[in-house]
């Protein structure tokens, strides 16, 4: 199970660095998701082994990718592409890109946009997949409604007949240990006369 979307996206956000030329590696690390390999067998398991390892089905070429997905790109100056993730809103959170998403800055995570990916880094948009090395990224979990726990059952407090008869009731053995038979008695019918809750 990867990470979903929204996970993705967050880890993205709070990702400021990366190891230069690394970027399907970091972006599969946003969703902890397996190596796709060196699926095209040419040494390097990049960004385009990654674009590969999406099904075709889990693929979208328009150019407003959700919150949270992977972005692809095909180019670059030695053809290993580049993937990033994006923020929605048209926001690409992208390796190698300086913190104004203006210029390529080697090590650097940066908040930019399609557009200037493919100007800065001489690539070309391919598309956004709901998938990572072909593992469906789950949507942003749908939050719970509250549900209020059941309300404690209340403590049994004892009501004041039942700590009255419980005074008779010592009062009571003691008269009777006492042999005081007329307040025996008296006791009983105060007992008697309590009300029966
Ligand atoms: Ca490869």
């Amino acid at each position: 199970m990867v990470q979903n979307r929204e996970e993705a996206a967050q880890s993205a956000e709070k990702s400021s660095t990366n190891v230069p030329g690394t970027c399907q590696l970091w972006t599969r690390n946003r969703y902890l998701a397996p190596s796709a390999g060196d699926r095209d067998g040419d040494g390097d398991a990049d960004a385009v082994d990654g674009w590969q390892s999406e099904p075709v089905s889990a693929r979208h070429t328009d150019r407003n990718p959700p919150r949270g997905v992977p972005v692809a790109f095909s180019g670059g100056s030695h053809g290993f592409g580049h993937r990033a993730i994006s923020l929605g809103g048209g926001k690409i959170r992208s390796t190698d890109m300086s913190d104004d998403g203006l210029r390529y800055q080697p090590g650097n995570v940066g908040t930019t946009t399609i557009a200037n990916i493919e100007r800065q880094m001489n690539q070309k948009y391919t598309g956004w997949s709901e998938t990572i090395t072909g593992l469906r990224i789950p949507l942003a979990p749908t939050k719970k409604p509250d549900v209020k726990p059941a309300p404690a059952p209340k403590p049994k407090v004892p009501t004041r007949v039942s700590k009255a008869r419980d005074l008779l009731e010592k009062a009571m053995i003691n008269a009777n240990r006492k042999g005081r038979k007329k307040r025996v008695a008296a006791i009983k019918a105060a007992l008697k006369a309590l009300p029966n809750h």
